[in-house]
């Protein structure tokens, strides 16, 4: 069966229109570019076409080139689509509605006229997955809207809403968008004997008014951009658009973005790109079932992740309950979440009628029988299973008939929950993380008796707020914490043998961390997993205390909230200082333990906390808590803040060897004992050569 049409070419009159059809996005897949240069070349021909449209059949106009071609052979054509646009001797017109990102602002860059509907959006992205704009984008846009503007654009690669777009120049109207292609056709007749041609390659980009921009930029970004090129890259493309002439600046385009496609660095970000998206997937679902959108919904506690968690309702405009037992709590709760819009106000983040308008869609509730109408409610009580079990005994009580039971706990197997419930097929995990309005993983756990239809459902409100959502199978930790547990137990026994928390902040910060853990530790507060330790001795007689942070609460050293824990803070400052006294506590534990002290090699530092969770990540693929490799990557990324450019734990593994990352654990459990076992996953993988990002579970959770 011959290929689908992907461009289509109809003359409306004297107008060609020509049609990108390549769904879901009308990427720039195979044959897209050679059909546009058919097009015109045809309209060029036809002497009864005064002018030419290009529009996006389906959902948007050109999402970009295909991401997936990148890093493979592909046809290079004798002549770029974008320059057969600009050569054109009649007019041409972009149509925009949904998305020109990439490559499809490109071709709109490359007609003459571009016009678009208001809930249009445009962007050059490209340096969000390693790469540039490679079709000429940072030639052509600082040439028609300023290399200021064009430069923050290309660097930032954000999406620029429609209005924004005209009024920076990008396109010449906004249009009605009722009938976007009759509106393109009359707008091309319109234009039809305009000359001469606006060709965007004819104007100069002109930095005279601040020749500095470039190096105030390489300097703004100089923290974001650690360890990456693309960035730039980016700036040095514009900075051609400026210095050079328009061919010479092309050359210049296509040698950096030849430095880049196959870099490392764009590499794994293509991988977190797609990763992001294979999360949602759940292999078996009913392919037609359709969770529909929830219009509802409550959050039982005030606190701060129940506020947090309201908050991310509210930002996606749904209505939301808060119920509290105390008004007081309740009060403090509101006012909690007051304070914080009120700081995106101040900031300039937030608009104040924005603020406004989500405060009022959350409302306060004290009795269980006012949230009984919600599509979902989430519970974000004390993590405590008496308190988890009396919240969903009256939840099921009051909720209506397949209303979403969701439980924001950490670590609580959600069969607890489920299990004082007449309905655990409607009962799961919604784990935000800190803070919830933030963050955006939003980890959905399975429990035994959760019915897919719910897991697809749940899923679907973290996407409703703007969430990354995976899928756990519950267990202790679930799938990100549990991870995450052997990274954090790794850095407090190396302590023990010598290490110091400065060191091994430097280390991760270097890696590509926002922050080293232990400064994360101090800004969360020490004493949450000092009560978590306290719990698990009295449970378990073999806990293996850790003496050290132990130690430091017990001095009153909780973090930045008492002014010290792993770092000492000046006042009103939070910048992590050395601090002689930790430096004893640990000498002493050490001592006592009767631990030799040695030094550490940043490398080892590195491998000891990584490798520790890539073990646990092969343990829960073993036992089927996950669906797959890519989707613990996804979840470190959002979860973790692990560097981007990385691409994820597994990926990054990968990069150093599975066969290698096995030999070292196994080095470390012949020296360290069974903490270090090395999964049988592992061993698998690592014998059969097979990539950690390409592990399967061996259990499918999903029957
Ligand atoms: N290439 C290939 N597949 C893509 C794609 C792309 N550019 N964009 C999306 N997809 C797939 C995606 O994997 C998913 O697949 C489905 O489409 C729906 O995507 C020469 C070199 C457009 C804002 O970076 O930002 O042009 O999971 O879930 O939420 O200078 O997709 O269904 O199998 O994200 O509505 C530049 C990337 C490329 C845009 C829509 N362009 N895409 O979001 O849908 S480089 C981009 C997006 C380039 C030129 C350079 C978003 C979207 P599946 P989705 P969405």
């Amino acid at each position: 069966m011959s290929e689908p049409e992907v461009v289509h070419y109809e003359v409306v009159d004297g107008v060609a229109v020509i049609t990108v059809d390549n769904p879901p996005v009308n990427s720039l897949g195979p044959g897209v570019r050679e059909g546009i240069i058919a097009g015109v070349e045809k309209a060029e021909a036809d002497a009864n076409v005064k002018a030419m449209v290009l529009i996006g059949a389906g959902r948007s106009f050109i999402a970009g080139a295909d991401i997936r071609q990148f890093g493979k052979p592909r046809a290079v054509l004798k002549k770029s689509s974008v320059d057969v646009l600009d050569d054109a001797t009649k007019p041409t017109v972009a149509a925009i509605h949904g998305f020109a990102l990439g490559g499809g602002l490109e071709h709109a860059l490359g007609c003459h006229y571009r016009i678009a509907v208001l809930s249009a959006k445009v962007g050059l992205p490209e340096v969000l997955i390693g790469i540039l704009p490679g079709g000429g984008g940072t030639q052509r846009l600082p040439r028609l809207i300023g290399p200021k503007a064009a430069m923050e654009l290309i660097v930032s690669g954000r999406h620029v809403p429609a209005e924004e777009a005209k009024t920076l120049g990008i396109v010449d109207a906004i249009t009605p968008g009722k009938d976007l292609r009759a509106e393109a056709i009359a707008y091309a007749k319109s234009v039809a004997d305009k000359r001469p041609l606006s060709r965007i390659r004819d104007r100069k980009a002109d930095a005279s008014a601040d020749p500095g921009m470039f190096e105030a930029m390489r300097k703004s970004i100089a923290r974001r951009a650690r360890n990456q090129k693309a960035p730039y890259h980016c700036i040095a493309c514009v900075e051609a658009a400026v210095k050079q002439p328009f061919d010479e600046g092309i050359k210049t385009e296509r040698r950096l973005f030849g430095e880049l496609e196959n870099a490392d660095e764009a590499r794994a970000l293509r991988y977190a790109f797609f990763a992001e998206r294979e999360v949602a997937k759940i292999p078996g679902a009913p392919k037609d079932f359709k969770p529909g959108k929830i219009k509802t919904a409550a959050v039982i506690g005030a606190g701060t992740m129940g506020g947090g968690i309201a908050m991310s309702f509210a930002d996606y405009g749904i209505p939301v309950k808060v119920l509290d037992a105390s008004r007081d709590v309740l009060d403090k709760g509101l006012q909690r979440i007051k304070d914080n819009y009120a700081i995106s106000v101040k900031r300039g983040s937030l608009k104040q009628e924005q603020m406004d308008k989500r405060m009022a869609l959350i409302t306060p509730v004290e009795r269980y029988e006012d949230i009984g109408d919600a599509d979902v409610v989430i519970e974000a009580v004390f993590e405590r299973i008496d308190v988890k079990k009396d919240v969903f005994a009256k939840l099921d009580a009051v909720m209506k008939p397949g209303a979403l039971l969701l439980s924001n706990s950490s670590a609580i197997d959600t069969d607890i929950m489920a299990g004082v419930t007449k309905r655990p097929q409607d009962v799961a995990g919604a784990h935000f993380f800190a803070p919830a309005n933030v963050m955006k993983l939003y980890e959905v756990v399975k429990g035994t008796k959760t019915s897919v239809e719910t897991i697809l459902r749940t899923m679907q409100v973290g996407r409703d707020i703007g969430k990354i959502a995976g899928v756990a199978g519950t267990c202790d930790g679930f799938l990100a914490n549990r991870s995450r547990a052997p990274f954090g137990n790794e850095m407090q026994l190396m302590l023990e043998e010598g290490a110091l928390p400065e060191q091994i902040d430097k280390v991760m910060v270097d890696f590509g961390y926002p922050i080293g853990p232990f400064a994360v530790s101090d800004l969360s507060g020490l004493d949450i997993s000092y009560d978590t330790r306290k719990r698990r001795a009295a449970a378990d007689p073999n806990f293996r205390k850790l003496l050290i942070p132990d130690r430091l609460v017990e001095m009153g050293r909780k973090g930045q909230k008492t002014g010290a824990g792993w770092f000492r803070y000046e006042k009103g400052d939070r910048t992590p200082h050395p601090d002689e006294v930790v430096k004893s506590v640990i000498a002493d534990v050490a001592r006592e333990l009767g631990i030799a002290q040695r030094t550490f090699t940043d490398d080892e530092i590195l491998k000891r906390l990584l490798f520790a969770s890539v073990n646990e990540a092969c343990k829960i693929l073993e036992e089927g808590k996950a669906l797959r490799a890519s989707d613990i990557d996804a979840m470190w990324l959002h979860g973790f803040g692990f560097p981007r450019y990385r691409g994820g734990l597994m990926f990054w593994a990968d990069g150093i060897g599975v066969k290698e990352v096995y030999r070292q654990i196994e080095e470390w459990h012949q020296r360290y004992g069974a903490r270090w076992k090395p999964s049988a996953l592992l061993k698998e993988l690592a014998d059969s050569g097979t990539p950690l990002r390409e592990a399967k579970p061996k259990i499918a959770m999903f029957g």
